[in-house]
């Protein structure tokens, strides 16, 4: 069944999730929840996908909550069923997420780019944490994702007053890798998940560590890598990179 609020594509070994309701700025309602969280799903079971892409349809990245969409709900019931439900997805699966922020992104939809594990912005696109203005406090891993990033006072600074971050100061505070011209957006997102699809089985044991490293103590850290470690030096793509180290050439991974 397609789905009717999510574009969903595999080529190449790149998934490419868009959501699709363009008219509201891709803001979530329920059926943006349920099939943003099955796609996810979808791409981390698919074998031949080894790098994903979530962007916005239309101007806009993704406006967060659907300010339309709340009802009567608990709004815990909402964050924990939906919001909490896909920013764990997004860290947890083993392959690299590139969040392609091609317009505005306020609210959770800000939340949802800092969740991704590479982010590349249009230089129009902008950053809102919108949530203070609409009453709100920070959520979908903004209060966790922030100050890690940018540092306490300068999260609290965003979280307080909302502004406006341009795709530029985005860049300078180290919340995004990359501010590509709005020309060249598209090209430069499809050679970096170009670039990511190639990577060898270790990029999500890469991932796994730098998730965990974040939490954990230095034992604890060290004691993963010697596990990654040696699961990854058994891998057919490490076997690749020394046989292709040997023969002068580039590796040829196969993502096993
Ligand atoms: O309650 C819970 O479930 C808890 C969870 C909360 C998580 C959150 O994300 S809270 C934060 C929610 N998001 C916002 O507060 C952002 C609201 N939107 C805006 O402030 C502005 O739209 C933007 C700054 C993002 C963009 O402004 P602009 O001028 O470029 O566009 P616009 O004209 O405001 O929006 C275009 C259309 O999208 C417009 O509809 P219309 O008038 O053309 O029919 C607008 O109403 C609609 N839209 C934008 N954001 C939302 C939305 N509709 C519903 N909900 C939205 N969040």
């Amino acid at each position: 069944m397609p789905y009717e609020t999510v574009l969903y594509e595999v080529a190449s070994g790149i998934c490419s999730i868009t959501l699709n309701r363009p008219e509201k700025l891709n803001a979530f309602n329920d059926t943006l929840h349920k099939e943003f969280i099955d796609a996810l799903k979808k791409a981390e079971r698919d074998d031949t996908v080894r790098c994903v892409i979530i962007t916005g349809a239309g101007r806009g990245f993704c406006a967060g909550q659907d300010l339309e969409a709340v009802g009567n709900r608990p709004v815990a019931n909402i964050v924990r069923e939906f919001y909490n439900t896909w920013v764990m997805k997004l860290r947890t699966m083993e392959k690299p997420v590139l969040a392609a922020v091609n317009g505005v992104a306020a609210g959770a939809g800000a939340s949802l780019a800092l969740a991704c594990d590479l982010v590349i912005m249009s230089e129009k696109a902008l950053f809102i944490q919108a949530f203070v203005k609409v009453g709100l406090v920070p959520d979908s891993g903004a209060s966790y994702f922030l100050p890690r990033l940018i540092g306490y006072h300068k999260a609290m600074e965003l979280a307080l007053f909302g502004d406006k971050v341009t795709a530029q100061q985005a860049l300078a505070m180290g919340l995004c890798n990359w501010v590509a011209e709005e020309a060249a957006f598209s090209q430069t997102v499809g050679e970096w998940a170009a670039r990511l699809a190639r990577g060898p089985r270790a990029m999500g044991w890469i991932k796994r560590q730098f998730s965990r490293g974040l939490e954990q103590s230095l034992e604890e850290t060290l004691e993963l890598e010697a596990y990654d470690q040696d699961a990854a030096s058994r891998t057919a793509d490490a076997q690749e990179a020394i046989t292709a180290f040997l023969e002068k050439r580039e590796p040829r991974f196969t993502g096993r």
